[in-house]
């Protein structure tokens, strides 16, 4: 919807974090008035801006902290954060009363006018959107990260932006439907926000529609979740795709798939259509995870014009993101990995099988309805002790009974480190990696980063 559809408009804004504060910069931008809802009174905070952006003036708006059916129906456009969720009581309603209900990423892509690399996944996405940027910025184009990541992406529109680096969640995907992107990927699907989801399917159902009116559709070939039904490739969003552009990946050798490895003389190899790129040693990433994540890197650059050169040189110089299997210390035979953003048991799963050598791993936080006893046989080959936090701490003991030797109850972060210490010894891993949310007991899985370094740092002086 462009500024000029949503003239004369009644608009409500919902929610005021990031997301709702660049919606609303943008409306004024564009001299369109608004009101505003947020459960949690968040306007109080709203105005702060930082230097690249505008503040906001909310002066004119109506200020509402209560979001009810009787307000949502008053309104003719309602502009939905990606936290608030559809079913909300009065979203819902609101729907039902064919009120148009969309996000920051609809109005995004009704006026960004340079092309758009579009990334979705239960994990990996901030890594691959992070290292395309990276790649394409070391080539010498003006490639923009935003979306999920951080950077709300009304904030980063711009004209001297020659491409956006577009991170989505499957939030944002749920309140968009005219996002035409130049290249696109669902990197994998598995358990996460199913305390949002009434399955695993319906999950995976709206991850997928990140491909609709995709030029390059980029296909993981090892995960099926990602791979569109013929129900969905029937309907005229994804069929109006060229399925010639298509291109895939895979960790699995000798498939078929455009990128894929290939091991000779006890080496492997990253290959374009069989032929060497890369050698898996040559990256800076731990674990197998990264090299699917380094196949789909390459894949949703396919369709650029970058030379085999440019293409190693931005695979092999990126070093990856903070929270991330993040190699925080390495003392007395321990090693330290801060994996802060492992919020899910699929995250929690890899960065276990990344690391070398035994792991004491910290876990815990809020499960959002996950199954635990998923990660019991890896926990068992590869965790020698538990340490757990937050809520849900008592929930992960009881699905992982029985596969380690140890497990430990934390109530901080400081505990958390000074017991893992305690119990760690020479050729040992020391993993943060939550499988859970922060919000019970951090601001967000930043802080619980940080807080995990700092104490781990404290350990050293
Ligand atoms: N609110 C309500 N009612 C609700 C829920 C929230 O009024 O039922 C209000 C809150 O009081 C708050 C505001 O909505 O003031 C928060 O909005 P939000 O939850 O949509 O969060 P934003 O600050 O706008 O941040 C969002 C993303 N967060 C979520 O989707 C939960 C950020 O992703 C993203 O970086 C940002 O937009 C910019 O695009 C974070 C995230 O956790 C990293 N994402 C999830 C994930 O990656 O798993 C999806």
């Amino acid at each position: 919807m462009t500024p000029e559809q949503l003239q004369n408009k009644k608009i409500l804004l919902v929610g005021l974090g990031l997301t709702g504060v660049s919606v609303a910069r943008y409306l004024q931008m564009h001299e369109l008035s608004f009101d505003v809802a947020d459960e949690s009174a968040g306007w109080e905070n709203a105005n702060q801006s930082n230097d690249e952006t505008k503040p906001v003036d909310f002066s004119n708006s109506v200020k509402h902290d209560v979001l009810s059916v009787e307000l949502c129906m008053q309104y003719d456009v309602i502009l939905l954060s990606p936290g608030v969720p559809r079913a909300h009581p009065a979203i819902a309603a609101a729907l039902e009363n064919k009120v148009s209900v969309i996000g920051d990423i609809e109005l995004f892509a009704s006026v960004a006018t340079k092309p758009i690399i579009a990334v979705t996944g239960s994990n990996g996405k901030s890594t691959v959107v992070s290292w395309v940027a990276a790649v394409l910025q070391q080539a010498g184009q003006a490639a923009v990260l935003c979306g999920n990541i951080g950077k709300p992406a009304l904030d980063a529109l711009s004209e001297s932006v020659a491409m956006y680096v577009l991170e989505l969640s499957s939030y944002q995907l749920e309140s968009t439907s005219s996002l035409k992107s130049f290249s696109a990927v669902v990197l994998n699907v598995s358990d996460d926000h199913m305390d949002r989801y009434a399955s695993l399917a319906e999950y995976a159902k709206v991850k997928r529609t990140i491909y609709r009116h995709c030029i390059h559709r980029v296909f993981n070939a090892d995960d099926k979740q990602t791979h569109l039904t013929a129900q969905e490739s029937a309907q005229p969003a994804y069929g109006s795709v060229d399925a010639s552009n298509d291109v895939s990946y895979s960790l699995v050798e000798n498939s078929s798939a455009r990128y894929t490895l290939k091991t000779e003389q006890n080496e492997t190899f990253l290959c374009r259509d069989q032929q060497r790129v890369l050698n898996t040693v040559e990256l800076q990433l731990p674990g197998m995870h990264n090299v699917a994540n380094a196949l789909a890197v390459m894949s949703l650059l396919d369709a650029f014009a970058l030379t085999n050169q440019q293409l190693r040189e931005g695979l092999m110089s990126f070093s990856g993101l903070v929270h991330r299997t993040q190699l925080i210390r390495d003392a007395n035979g321990v090693r330290w990995y801060n994996d802060s953003k492992g919020t899910n048991i699929d995250a929690c799963e890899k960065a276990i099988l990344a690391m070398n050598g035994p792991v004491v791993l910290i876990a815990g936080g809020l499960g959002k309805g996950a199954d635990f006893s998923e990660l019991r046989n890896t926990v068992r080959q590869q965790v020698k002790a538990l340490v757990l936090i937050g809520r849900d701490a008592q929930l992960i003991a009881d699905a992982l009974d029985g596969c380690v030797e140890a497990v430990h109850f934390a109530n901080s972060m400081a505990d958390a480190v000074h017991i893992s210490a305690g119990i760690s010894c020479n050729g040992d891993v020391v993993l943060l990696s939550p499988a859970c949310a922060s919000f019970d007991m951090f601001k967000n899985f930043e802080v619980r980063g940080e807080q995990f370094v700092a104490e781990v740092e404290r350990l050293a002086a």
